[in-house]
């Protein structure tokens, strides 16, 4: 990674600044992303040396791709691109849930990674070389109660990640998505809109992931030799089965 352009988006917390940490660690030059700025300015103070901070939403379409042209030349050419801002919002079900939630988990979490997605491609398509990893979720591989906006979000991700891998082919990019279970997070605080109760008891014996043990498998995925991708991986906290099934401790 050492000298590697990386851009992370939703670097102001969770996997993103965890992912944030461990690039860095590993000699990587970083391009940060989020919409809170106060926070990307924390974790550049935390890290040291030189990054660079956007701050964007993802759902904006013009500020997406404003934002990239804003780069210094000499950051233009990314190595290495996580997609990994996105959020839940809202546990309902389809006839009670509120369309506001649906268009922030629809506008973010797929047109969102995808305007990123389309605003850094140029410089990778005209080198011919880059990877890009999204942050999918095992809510894409399996439907739970109430969860239907958001588990559908994360299958267009996973489907967007195999389309896209099929069309950069020719081109040499790498692309491939990573698959967590529970990670704890500020992700459940976000979903349930500040009801920290609520958002603890998600993680309650289960023995979550960290954000630190999602980042170190994304570096594992962007450090294997370039001939070589990581296509699909899917991380649970070993007392996860599926998207619904849990072995809490001390639970009957
Ligand atoms: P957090 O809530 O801790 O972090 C979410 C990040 O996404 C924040 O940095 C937030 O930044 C950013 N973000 C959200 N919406 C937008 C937006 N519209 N524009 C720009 N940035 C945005 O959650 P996690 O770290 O857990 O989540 C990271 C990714 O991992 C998400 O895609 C999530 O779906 C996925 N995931 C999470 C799992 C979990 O159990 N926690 C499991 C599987 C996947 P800011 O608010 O500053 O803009
Ligand atoms: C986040 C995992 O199960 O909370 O994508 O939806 S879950």
């Amino acid at each position: 990674m050492k000298n590697k352009i990386v851009l992370i988006t939703g670097a102001t917390s969770g996997i993103g600044w965890a992912t944030a940490l461990e690039f860095k660690k590993a000699g990587a030059k970083l391009i940060l992303c989020g919409r809170r700025k106060e926070r990307l300015e924390l974790l550049d103070n935390k890290l040291g040396g030189e990054q660079k901070l956007l701050n964007f939403d993802v759902r904006d379409k013009n500020e997406v791709f404003k934002s990239f042209e804003s780069l210094p030349e000499n950051w233009k050419d990314i190595d290495l691109l996580i997609n990994n801002a996105g959020n839940a919002h809202g546990l309902d079900p389809v006839q009670s849930a509120s369309l506001e939630d649906w268009d922030s988990m629809i506008d973010g979490n797929v047109k969102g990674l995808m305007y990123v997605t389309k605003a850094i491609l140029p410089s990778m398509i005209k080198r011919k070389k880059g990877h890009i990893i999204n942050l999918g979720s095992i809510a894409g591989k399996e439907v739970y109660p109430n969860g239907s906006v958001y588990c559908s979000s994360k299958a267009a991700v996973d489907f967007f990640t195999r389309g896209l891998r099929i069309d950069l082919n020719p081109l040499g990019i790498r692309v491939g998505a990573i698959h967590p279970g529970l990670v704890e997070t500020e992700f459940s605080d976000v979903r349930f809109k500040g009801d920290k109760k609520r958002a603890s008891a998600v993680y309650q014996g289960m023995e979550a992931l960290t954000a630190k043990e999602v980042a170190s498998s994304i570096l594992y995925m962007a450090n294997v030799p370039e001939k070589v991708t990581i296509a699909d991986m899917i991380i649970l906290p070993t007392r996860q089965a599926n998207s619904y099934i849990n072995n809490r401790k001390n639970s009957l």
